[in-house]
């Protein structure tokens, strides 16, 4: 088995939130993107996949022996295992609270009017879609969330404390996420964003993506 990590992702999918964080990071690792068009042996249904994500999901990263596919526990390993890099608060017990509140925030209101779009556009089998849900309650919702989202934040640079960490690779793939699906992005969420894209880590991880 290689030692260099490997991260199994597609595009800019929730798998770019560990794309980013390596490259922040600076580790070495392998990237493999997988062609979700392929319903064989090699595919994400396939049992090589299979055995290390049983729902055919990205992401999932390979560490050695430990196999992790859940974007937000992927962030958080990393980030103890490169505990120097200070991307998340471990030593202060308030700042790690405000962190777990903001990346549980993100992933269960802000992202969900979201992947539900996702889901009934496209993940759901066909006769389980419903086409009227993503015309009004999912924009009506993630307004909701960005209104609770933008007091969460007040006016501090970034997503958490005074420094940058895995909480803002989280916050800015998920606002990315809202734009790419055409949703109303309040401008100051969009001006957070764009701060957060200008770091070279961004610029890496979407040449990943692009190559
Ligand atoms: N909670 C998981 C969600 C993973 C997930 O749903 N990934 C999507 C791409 S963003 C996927 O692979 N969807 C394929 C499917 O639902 O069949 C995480 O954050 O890692």
């Amino acid at each position: 088995m290689s030692d260099k990590i490997t991260l199994y992702g597609l595009g800019p999918s929730r798998s770019f939130r560990v794309l980013w964080a390596l490259e922040e990071m600076s580790l070495e690792y392998d990237y493999v993107a997988m062609d979700f068009a392929d319903q064989g042996e090699s595919g994400r249904f396939g049992p090589h996949y299979a055995a290390m994500n049983s729902q055919g999901k990205v992401p999932t990263l390979v560490d050695g022996d430990l196999v992790l596919t859940e974007s937000v526990a992927i962030l958080n390993y990393l980030a103890t295992k490169t505990n120097h890099l200070h991307l998340i608060p471990q030593h202060d017990s308030m700042l790690r609270a405000k962190y777990d509140e903001m990346c549980l925030f993100i992933v269960t209101e802000l992202e969900q009017p979201l992947w539900t779009t996702g889901k009934h556009k496209f993940a759901l089998p066909e006769e389980y879609r419903t086409p009227e849900i993503i015309t009004n309650t999912v924009h009506f919702e993630f307004e909701k969330a960005q209104r609770t989202l933008i007091k969460l934040l007040g006016d501090r640079e970034f997503a958490v404390g005074d420094q940058f960490t895995m909480a803002d690779i989280l916050l800015a793939q998920t606002i990315g996420w809202a734009q790419r699906f055409n949703f109303e992005v309040l401008e100051h969420l969009a001006q957070y964003r764009a701060r957060m894209c200008e770091r070279q880590s961004f610029e890496k991880a979407m040449a990943v993506i692009e190559a």
